[in-house]
């Protein structure tokens, strides 16, 4: 028996949906890595980020905290400052009290610098001031300036001589600078709702950025980078316990996948970058393998949030979706208040101690912190991940419940109350469809209730047969929000 502490690794995409993965129904998305992660490991059917964008639901796994309790956890540019205080316990900084060695590589999108941000200088205000050891990382989104990547403290591969502007404002764009506005006839794929903004590698973003040449990625070897580092971050820390953070760029607009990935699917860069996805995470877990770490390792998949067909570029996605259901059989998607914009597929592996293969508990990311405390016996301090539940039974398959109810969001803190059985979206005076994406952001001026035993679709609203149930969830949203929790 192995009485070292388990090594722990999350593996998060971005964007991908309820049903995207073939071992969460998808027919023709061939992922047979993560499909044997699933068959080793526990499949949930209603594991939940937190919000339906990206930076509140990262926010939240790492601080074990509500998104909206923090009003600078929205969808960040890429010059933002960090969002988690140098003081904040995390996730990482757990890990690291009990000895691990912890490691981020991929997409960050929580804020660099903690004032002034200067991509030419060492940068403080990086994972690796928010408990990491080691961080290798893109500053926002594949879409969002700047294109490079963030080794440590400063910008890989960057010439001096050539230092990085960075500017959202379009008033101070960079006029001897290409972008998508001004030359269209120099992109690769044309640009939708505001990406023509610099053009990187053929592709337009968002934001501006001028030099830093030397250092720009290579959105085709994305993949393979982060892959390759988080299996380097693996191989550097395999006599120690480590917590691995593997945050992948996949399937996020632009998408871009290596050449070897093109034509996977029928279903157009959508399709090709999500096999490429699994194909890192085959990487990646091939390695464990090798090493004979995987008894040992407790490895966990999840999404940030739901599926989006064009999220800013006429890549093909929606016309070559064809009956490809992104979310399953959920309603909505990214943006969206509906189940599709939080509930994603959520896997976890842990060999010798998971035996059962499926689990309809209600689970959250929010809830990996507290959980995995446990596992480690660290002991939370009084206002230490204020949301986060201790779920480890759930999370290892052996209850079946999970939480009894949680607070989801949509955009811009709007909320969903969801209790067992029902989900509740209160009024929100803001858009039904999102004017960018054409998702159902779902928004409406009454109030909305679902039986999601009876109606995972969402399309049969109960708040005129129940008005007793509306107002309890209303009371109990209420609640959760006045008071956040002390242990
Ligand atoms: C939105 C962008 C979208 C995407 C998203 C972030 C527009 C109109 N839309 O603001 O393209 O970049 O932010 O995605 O600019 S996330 O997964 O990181 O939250
Ligand atoms: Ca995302």
């Amino acid at each position: 028996m192995n009485n070292t502490p388990p090594n722990v690794i999350i593996l998060y995409a971005d964007d991908l949906g309820f049903g995207d993965l073939s071992c969460y129904g998808a027919n023709d998305i061939p992922t047979p890595n993560l499909d044997k992660l699933a068959d080793e490991g526990i499949k949930f059917h209603q594991g939940y980020a937190t919000a339906a964008t990206c930076t509140p639901s990262r926010y939240s796994l790492l601080t074990g905290s509500y998104p909206w309790r923090n009003p600078n956890a929205a969808v960040l540019p890429g010059d933002a400052a960090q969002i988690i205080s140098k003081e904040q316990p995390t996730l990482p900084k757990m890990f690291k009290t009990q000895g691990y060695n912890t490691g981020i590589v991929g997409k960050w999108h929580l804020g660099l610098g903690d004032g002034k941000l200067d991509f030419n200088k060492s940068i403080s205000g990086t994972p690796n001031d928010v408990g990491f050891n080691q961080s290798f990382i893109m500053a926002a989104t594949n879409d969002r300036v700047p294109c490079v990547y963030i080794d440590n403290r400063n910008v890989e591969n960057l010439d001096p001589n050539d230092p990085i502007e960075v500017t959202y404002d379009w008033d101070k764009a960079f006029s001897d600078v290409p972008n998508g506005r001004s030359h269209p006839e120099l992109l690769d794929v044309m640009y939708d709702h505001g990406h023509d903004g610099t053009i990187i590698n053929g592709v337009s973003r968002i934001g501006h950025m001028r030099g830093g040449q030397s250092a720009i990625w290579n959105d085709e070897t994305m993949g393979e980078r982060f892959a390759e580092k988080a299996i380097e971050f693996i191989e550097q820390n395999q006599n120690t316990p480590f917590f691995l953070y593997y945050a992948m760029h996949q399937p996020h607009v632009p998408r871009i996948p290596n050449s070897k990935f093109r034509g996977a699917t029928p279903h157009g860069v959508r399709g090709d970058v999500i096999v490429e996805m699994d194909w890192c995470i085959g990487q990646l877990l091939n390695k464990i393998d090798e090493l004979g770490l995987k008894q040992n390792t407790i490895v966990i998949f999840s999404s940030d949030n739901g599926p989006v067909l064009n999220d800013g570029y006429k890549d093909q996605a929606i016309e070559l979706n064809g009956q490809h259901k992104m979310a399953g059989p959920l309603r909505g998607g990214k943006y969206s208040l509906f189940e599709g914009g939080t509930r994603v597929p959520f896997i976890v592996r842990w060999p010798d101690t998971i035996s059962e293969k499926h689990s309809h508990a209600l689970i959250n990311q929010v809830d990996l912190y507290h959980s995995l405390a446990k596992v480690i016996g660290y002991e939370l301090t009084e206002d230490e991940a204020p949301d986060s539940e201790q779920q480890l039974e759930a999370l290892i398959g052996r209850d079946p419940y999970g939480r009894e109810s949680m607070v989801l969001e949509g955009m811009q803190y709007k909320k969903v109350f969801r209790d067992q059985r029902y989900a509740y979206i209160p009024p929100h005076d803001d858009d039904f469809i999102c004017q960018y994406t054409g998702n159902e952001k779902g928004n409406m001026s009454s109030a909305q209730l679902y039986d999601l035993f009876d109606d995972i679709g969402q399309l049969n609203n109960l708040t005129d047969a129940m008005p007793e149930k509306v107002e309890q969830m209303q009371k109990l949203l209420d609640d959760s929000i006045k008071n956040q929790k002390t242990r």
